[in-house]
C-alpha cells in the first residue's frame, strides 16, 4: 500500500478529531507570504480568498509579524481589568485614523456585530427614548454578518439559521438596495438602528445602486435612527477605498471593522462610535477577556499603517479594474456576470453537468490559484491588497486557461 502524503494525513485528522462545519477545498496550506501560499507538498498557489478579505496585506508582513512578536515577548494579555500602556495608543490611533470619538475594541466580527447591535438598543432606550424591550434593528435580506444565535436570527439563509431557535426577537427585514423598503419601516418609532453591509460579500459581491448608502443614510437621520455599517469584510481598502461607505460619502453612526484590521495575524475588531453613542454603555455593562489586547493593539496599529505606507486602497481600485475588464473580456457561455469595487469582486458560473463554480475551484486549484464557490454558482475573487499587476495578470492567465479548459 502507498504511503500516504502529508496532505492525505492533514485531510484525515481533520475528518476524524475536527467538526464538520466547514467543506474545505482539497488543499493543505502550510506557507504564506504575500499573496502567495504553498501546501504540504510544496505547491505555490496565488490566494485569491485572502481568508475572507482578512488578508488584505498579505501573508505574514513583516512588520505585522514583528509587531505581534515583540508585543508577545513583552505582555501579550492584561484583561481591562487593568490598564495597560498599549490600549490607550492603539485607540487614540484607531479613532483618529478612521475619525470618531471613540472605539469599543473586541476580537471577531460576529463580536463587533453584537456590540453594535447592543449599543443601538442601549441608546434607543436611554437617549431616543424607546419602550422597554421594544427596540428594533432594521437589517437587509441576504446579509451577512456572524454567526452567533442573535447575528443568524435576523438571517434569511436556512444554512445560517435552520435548528438553532429559538430566535432573538427585534430584527426587521427589507429588501436590499431598496430605500423605499427602508424608508416605510423608518416609520416605526422604535427603531433603533438600521444595520447593512455596503456591499453584500456572502450574498456574492452585491453592489448596491450608487447613492443607496447616502439614501438610507439621510433617511435615519430624518427619523432619528442609527446607521450603522458592517465594513468587516469590505473595509479596510477592500473595496478600493479605505471604507466602501465613502463611495456615497456616507460616515456610518456606528463603523463595525473585523478581519483585516490585523491583516489576518490575530482576532481585531473594533466599533467606532461618538460620544453620545458610545457612552451609553457604562463600566461593566460589555465587554471581553481578549478585547484591547495589547498584543491586538499593537498588531492592529501595524496592520493599518500598513495600508496606509502601501496605498492598499489605491492598488485594489486600479487592480480591480483590470480584473474585471479581463474577466468581462472572456468569450465564454459559463461566466454570466462580472461585479465588484476594488478587490472583492466575484463571477456567476452557469452551471451545468460537471462544470459548477466548484469544479471551477477545483481546477483553478489544479492550475496554482485558490478561489472558493459560495452560493453553489458564485465563485469570489478576492487576493491580497498587495498583489501586483504582473501577478494579477499571471492570476488572469490562470482564470482564463481554466475556462477554456471546460469548453472543450
Ligand atoms: C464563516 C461568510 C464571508 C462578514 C461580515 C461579519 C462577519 C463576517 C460582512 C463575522 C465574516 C466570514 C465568516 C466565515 C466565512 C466568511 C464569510 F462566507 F461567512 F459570509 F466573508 F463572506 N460581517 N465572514 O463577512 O466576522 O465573526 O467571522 O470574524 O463563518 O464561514 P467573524
Amino acid at each position: 500500500m502507498t504511503e500516504k502524503t502529508r496532505a492525505q494525513k492533514a485531510m484525515e485528522l481533520e475528518d476524524r478529531y475536527g467538526a464538520h462545519n466547514y467543506h474545505p477545498l482539497p488543499v493543505v496550506l502550510e506557507k504564506g507570504e504575500g499573496v502567495y501560499v504553498w501546501d504540504t507538498e510544496g505547491k505555490k498557489y496565488y490566494d485569491f480568498l485572502s481568508a475572507y478579505s482578512a488578508v488584505n496585506q498579505g501573508h505574514a508582513h513583516p512588520k505585522i509579524v514583528n509587531a505581534l512578536v515583540e508585543q508577545a515577548n513583552r505582555l501579550p494579555l492584561t484583561s481591562r481589568a487593568f490598564y495597560n500602556s498599549e490600549l490607550g495608543k492603539y485607540e487614540k490611533f484607531i479613532t483618529t485614523y478612521f475619525g470618531y470619538d471613540k472605539v469599543l475594541p473586541m476580537n471577531t466580527g460576529a463580536e463587533a456585530v453584537e456590540t453594535a447591535i447592543k449599543l443601538a438598543r442601549k441608546w434607543a432606550y436611554t437617549v431616543k427614548g424607546v419602550e422597554e424591550n421594544k427596540a428594533k434593528v432594521i437589517v437587509c435580506e441576504n446579509n451577512f454578518h456572524g454567526r452567533t444565535i442573535s447575528i443568524i436570527s435576523a438571517s434569511n439563509d436556512p444554512d445560517a439559521y435552520s435548528d438553532f431557535g429559538p430566535y432573538t426577537p427585534g430584527f426587521v427585514r427589507i429588501p436590499y438596495n431598496d430605500t423605499a423598503a427602508l424608508e416605510k419601516e423608518l416609520a416605526d418609532k422604535n427603531v433603533a438602528a438600521f444595520l447593512v453591509e455596503p456591499i453584500q460579500g456572502e450574498a456574492g459581491v452585491m453592489v448596491p445602486d450608487e447613492g443607496y448608502l447616502s439614501t438610507c443614510f439621510d433617511l435615519c437621520k430624518k427619523n432619528n435612527v442609527l446607521f450603522m455599517a458592517d465594513e468587516v469584510q469590505t473595509g479596510i481598502a477592500r473595496t478600493g477605498k479605505l471604507l466602501a461607505s465613502e463611495y456615497d460619502n456616507v460616515r456610518p453612526d456606528v463603523l463595525i471593522l473585523g478581519k483585516a484590521v490585523s491583516g489576518g495575524l490575530y482576532p481585531v475588531s473594533a466599533v467606532l462610535a461618538d460620544d453620545e453613542i458610545m457612552l451609553t454603555i457604562k463600566p461593566g455593562q460589555h465587554g471581553s477577556t481578549f478585547g484591547g489586547n495589547p498584543i491586538a493593539a499593537n498588531v492592529a496599529i501595524a496592520a493599518l499603517e500598513v495600508v496606509q505606507e502601501e496605498k492598499l486602497a489605491e492598488n485594489a481600485n486600479r487592480l480591480g479594474k483590470i480584473l474585471r475588464d479581463e474577466l468581462n473580456s472572456i468569450e465564454t457561455e459559463m461566466i454570466t456576470t462580472v461585479r465588484g469595487k476594488g478587490l472583492l469582486n466575484a463571477i456567476v458560473i452557469k452551471n451545468a453537468e460537471g462544470k459548477n463554480a466548484w469544479d471551477v475551484c477545483v481546477r483553478l486549484m489544479e492550475n496554482g490559484l485558490l478561489a472558493k464557490p459560495t452560493h453553489g454558482d458564485i465563485i469570489r475573487f478576492a487576493p491580497p491588497l498587495v498583489i501586483t499587476e504582473e501577478q494579477m495578470m499571471d492570476c488572469v492567465d490562470i482564470i482564463k486557461k481554466t475556462i477554456a479548459s471546460f469548453e472543450g
